[in-house]
């Protein structure tokens, strides 16, 4: 373990440095990535008695500095191993490092490899502790929250003002709950955060959200509309504030015309929707929807004037071949504003990692590849490069120039916004090398 000076009687105040590590380089799509909601929360509740610098590598260096005291460091799987370079880069300066996020918290005997502490779950019942213990020399390895039985979420608003001089889509990025009331076998937040599904207080979220000075404002709940009897009063409330929000929810919200209306009235401009797959055998699908299939759901959000991006899975077991063609089939009979489209992700700590680990269907454990973006198993109905040139060549069908105009076209409403995000969404989906692997006819995996 690294040696940890002890820091009591400093006159200076002892400095913590909070890192997001990128794993790739952006273009100009860099301009519109959203600050790291998890470090400004973490932030939250560090005693100000010690300084606070968040540093997000997608946009800056990490220089390495040794005037640091402890360095905190976050990841999500793809980012894992960023993450260990660099806490073992600052170890080897003598700072403790210690790691938090999902990949840490589904893993930590891994990440303690490389780092000196790792928080597993929340920050915020823990922290204070953890930070007093670094004063003292004596941090543990392990800094386990658990989550509490009621489903009340109570945690400080996040330190925007860290922010200062950073340059995103917008800083306005807010949490209303934790969790989500479904499982769905390929998803790490229900094994994350057990049952669990916590709202904020509405007064409380209302308040944070008129303190707001811009308009777009983001909320980063794994399913904002999970509860629609405890999203009511903030939507209600959120109605003539003149926000202009996003988030993310499940399509079954949709089956309430009443609070589709409601959803659009508070502001909503786009929401993002987990379809999963086309053929319609996951858990994500409306159930009992009283007969409207998704693509009547689809369009009633549309038809509402909000933008809804429907997130796409493909590698499923019941996918074989056809089901890059009855994707594309499903996208033109219910044309949602955008499209997104991943590959199977069998993420650490999900139901899905444990099926093909035992199967033997991993092809490695290279978290850098863990991105929804490569196929690191094997597909059950076809060969893992299939499966990696047919996202492509959705993706390449989906994002031509005809394609993103007709989706424009046929939104009644926010036809702007729409455009707007489908630019966006191409810039970010049609890399130059994605193209040239599709002209090589080789796909690499
Ligand atoms: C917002 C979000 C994003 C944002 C991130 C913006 C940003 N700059 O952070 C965007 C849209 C960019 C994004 C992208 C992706 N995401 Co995402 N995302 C989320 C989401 C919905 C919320 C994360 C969040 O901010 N939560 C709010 C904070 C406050 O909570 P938290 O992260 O849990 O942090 C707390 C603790 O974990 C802990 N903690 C966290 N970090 C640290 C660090 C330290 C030092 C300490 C002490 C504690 C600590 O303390 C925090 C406060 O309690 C989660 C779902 C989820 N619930 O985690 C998925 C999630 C993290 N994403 C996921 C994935 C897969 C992706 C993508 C790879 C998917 C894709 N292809 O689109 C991309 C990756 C993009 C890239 N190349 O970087 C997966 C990760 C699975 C995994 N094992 O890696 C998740 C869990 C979703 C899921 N359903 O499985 N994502």
């Amino acid at each position: 373990m690294t040696s940890v000076h002890s820091l009591r009687n400093r006159a200076d105040r002892p400095r913590l440095l909070l890192i997001y590590p990128a794993t790739h380089k952006l273009g100009w799509v860099g301009w519109f990535q959203l600050p790291s909601l998890s470090l400004q929360q973490v932030a939250a509740v560090v005693p100000p008695s010690w300084e606070v610098t968040l540093l997000d590598e997608l946009q800056e260096e990490v220089t390495f500095d040794t005037t640091y005291d402890l360095v905190g460091i976050t990841a999500m799987s793809h980012q894992a191993t960023r993450g260990y370079e660099i806490a073992e880069r600052f170890r080897s300066q003598g700072i403790p490092v210690v790691m938090g996020g999902i990949h840490p918290s589904v893993l930590p005997h891994e990440a303690l490899t490389h780092a000196d502490s790792v928080v597993v779950g929340e920050a915020e019942p823990v922290m204070a502790q953890l930070l007093e213990d670094c004063l003292n020399g004596c941090l543990k390895p392990i800094y386990r929250s658990s989550f509490p039985d009621n489903d009340l979420l109570t945690i400080p608003w996040p330190r925007r003002e860290l922010l200062a001089g950073k340059r995103y889509l917008t800083t306005q990025t807010v949490q209303a709950s934790r969790g989500c009331p479904y499982d769905c076998p390929f998803c790490t937040v229900t094994p994350y955060f057990g049952r669990s599904f916590r709202y904020r207080a509405p007064d409380d979220i209302l308040a944070e959200l008129r303190s707001f000075r811009g308009r777009l404002t983001i909320f980063l709940d794994d399913n904002i509309l999970g509860d629609p009897e405890r999203a009511k009063p903030i939507l209600k409330g959120m109605v003539g504030m003149g926000l202009k929000w996003g988030g993310q929810a499940n399509l079954r919200f949709a089956e309430d015309p009443e609070l589709v209306r409601l959803v659009a009235a508070s502001g909503c401009i786009g929401i993002f929707v987990g379809i999963e797959t086309a053929t319609g055998s996951f858990a994500n699908l409306p159930k009992n929807s009283g007969g409207s299939s998704a693509a009547e759901l689809i369009r009633r959000v549309r038809d509402a004037g909000i933008v809804l991006e429907a997130s796409l899975i493909f590698g499923f077991d019941d996918h074989d071949e056809s089901i890059f063609d009855r994707t594309l089939a499903f996208l033109d009979d219910c044309s949602p504003g955008v499209a997104t489209f991943n590959v199977l992700t069998p993420y650490p700590g999900t139901e899905l990692f444990r099926q093909f680990e035992a199967e033997g269907r991993l092809l490695h454990r290279d978290w850098r590849r863990y991105d929804h973006s490569q196929v690191v198993f094997r597909p059950k109905l076809m060969t893992p490069e299939r499966l990696y040139r047919g996202w492509l060549e959705v993706r390449q069908e989906v994002y031509r120039w005809p394609a993103i105009f007709s989706r424009v076209l046929s939104s009644p409403k926010g036809r702007f916004t729409t455009l707007a995000y489908n630019l966006l969404r191409r810039g970010g989906n049609l890399s130059a090398a994605e193209l040239a692997l599709l002209a090589e006819k080789t796909v690499p995996i």
